[in-house]
């Protein structure tokens, strides 16, 4: 009844379904600092901020970030100052593996998560671990890294290593870190580590590779793990929603959800398996307009197929944003990946004028974004467990952070309508993020943080930010009525 008298969302509705549990999430090369302590082995953005200074703002580096490897008791601190259910952080790989094999295990690694996952615990706060937030062993990138098919084995071995480090205290795992992300950027245009440009053939390869590396990380734990330790296993994709311009641009539209979503889902969550066949496609025809002889997306045999379909127990969703998408028209010149337009597609894309644009060039607020895509992926690959694992806002200094109040009362309503109205079942949602961070080709000009950090303090202070009250305070009533 409540819902038939309100216009919007009322008191009732604006409370979060029981068991619904709240988090942050963070990543290890984000936070962590600490780059070559003890026997740390160098990673690929250790590499990329040394080497190539020019392709972060301010020529940041994460050397120290928010030195969390020393400060990790104070973020426990304040994970439980917000009142959060669960604490998403990443393992860094050559943090744990010095050498990128699993010949040798650093004490000094293993050590660091066990008392961040025992701290986490001593609070009642769940950790969720993600193994691979980009930051790829430098040794496993000399051997070409995501392009290389050994990568599914290297992978596979450090994630049986992990698990078995941590399972007994980590239920829910996230192999891989938005693949889409780092294959395109790492490989297309080279503007995240390793600043490799091959746009026809790495990022094909990396994301091909990257699919197969998730399926062995989920079947080990699936065969040697799960019967003892009962835990839940799935990637966590970035997703952009894509509006049609025009009635005439529908179909591009749900070919570019396609190409973002579908690539990296349909392989993992459809009935049939495989590549989306609109993108297989898309590339031969792209193949062949650019004069290869075979499509350049590689295929996946029979057996890879079956490999990597089924590998969840749940869908993990990292969205920030939406855009507006058209054809281009003759001759209308098309401003590069990922600034600009989807030259794949022949499109133009942006944002509407009457959505807010954030301090980061790519990142629009569109708040129905979400819940459409959430509709979309339930649609498309049925009914599921879903999590949101990334989301949040990234604006600038200040404390009185009312901007970011408003994107996260906003998304968060757009959840709400998901679970009540369409029924989408949403278990988690993690805030981007509880410290503002080292935010890749941003260095630290972009701020995330429900806290902010005084950089240039070698304590690295942390204070929280309007909206880390705003934020504890849903999290406390369950409810957005705050
Ligand atoms: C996600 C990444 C995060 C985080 C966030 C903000 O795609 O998983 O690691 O960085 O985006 O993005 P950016 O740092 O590019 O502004």
């Amino acid at each position: 009844l409540s819902t038939l008298l309100c216009v919007t969302l009322c008191a009732e509705d604006l409370k979060f379904p029981p068991g619904f549990r709240f988090g942050a999430a963070s990543a290890a090369y984000q936070v962590e600092g600490a780059w070559n302590i003890n026997d740390k082995g160098e990673n690929i953005w250790d590499r990329f901020v040394h080497t190539k200074p020019e392709y972060i703002t301010g020529a940041a580096t994460g050397d120290v970030a928010c030195d969390s490897y020393h400060l990790w008791e104070r973020d426990i601190e304040i994970a439980k100052e917000l009142g959060l259910h669960f604490y998403r952080f990443s393992i860094g790989w050559s943090r744990l593996l010095p050498t990128g094999f699993a010949n040798y295990v650093s004490e000094d690694g293993k050590e660091y998560y066990n008392k961040l996952i025992d701290g986490l615990w001593a609070e009642g706060i769940e950790p969720v671990v993600t193994l691979y937030h980009w930051d790829l062993p430098q040794s496993l990138q000399d051997l070409g890294g995501w392009t290389n098919p050994l990568i599914v084995d290297w992978f596979g071995d450090y994630a049986r290593i992990a698990y078995s480090l941590y399972a007994d205290r980590v239920k829910l795992w996230l192999t891989i870190n938005e693949p889409l992300t780092f294959c395109d950027a790492n490989y297309n245009i080279g503007t995240l580590a390793p600043g490799i440009i091959s746009p026809d053939h790495g990022a094909y390869l990396c994301n091909k590779y990257t699919l197969l590396a998730h399926a062995k990380g989920y079947r080990i734990y699936d065969e040697e793990f799960r019967p003892k330790y009962h835990g839940e296993v799935s990637l966590a994709n970035h997703l952009t929603w894509f509006e049609p311009w025009t009635e005439d641009d529908e179909e591009l539209a749900e070919l570019a959800i396609q190409n973002c979503a579908g690539r990296y889902s349909h392989p993992i969550f459809s009935k049939e398996g495989g590549w989306p066949p609109s993108i297989e496609k898309l590339m031969t025809e792209n193949s062949k307009k650019k004069g290869y002889l075979k499509s350049n997306f590689p295929a996946f045999t029979k057996e890879e197929i079956d490999f990597i379909k089924g590998t969840y127990d749940f869908y993990a969703m990292n969205h920030y944003t939406s855009r507006i998408i058209r054809k281009a028209k003759e001759g209308e010149e098309l401003r590069p990946w990922p600034v600009g337009d989807a030259p794949d597609l022949d499109a133009v894309m942006g944002g509407l004028p009457d959505w807010e644009q954030t301090s980061s060039y790519w990142f629009f607020v569109f708040p129905p974004g979400i819940r459409r895509q959430l509709v979309w992926l339930k649609k498309n690959y049925g009914d599921m467990k879903f999590l949101i694992m990334e989301n949040g806002y990234s604006g600038v200094e200040e404390l009185n952070d009312q901007k970011r109040i408003n994107f996260y009362e906003s998304y968060l309503k757009e959840l709400l309508l998901a679970i009540k109205e369409d029924g989408v079942n949403l278990t988690h949602y993690a805030a981007w993020t509880m410290l503002d961070n080292f935010e890749w080709m941003d260095g630290y000009s972009s701020k995330f943080g429900l806290y902010q950090v005084n950089f240039t303090d070698p304590n690295r202070t942390r204070t929280p930010r309007a909206s880390a009250f705003y934020y504890k305070n849903i999290i406390k009533s369950h409810s957005l009525d705050v």
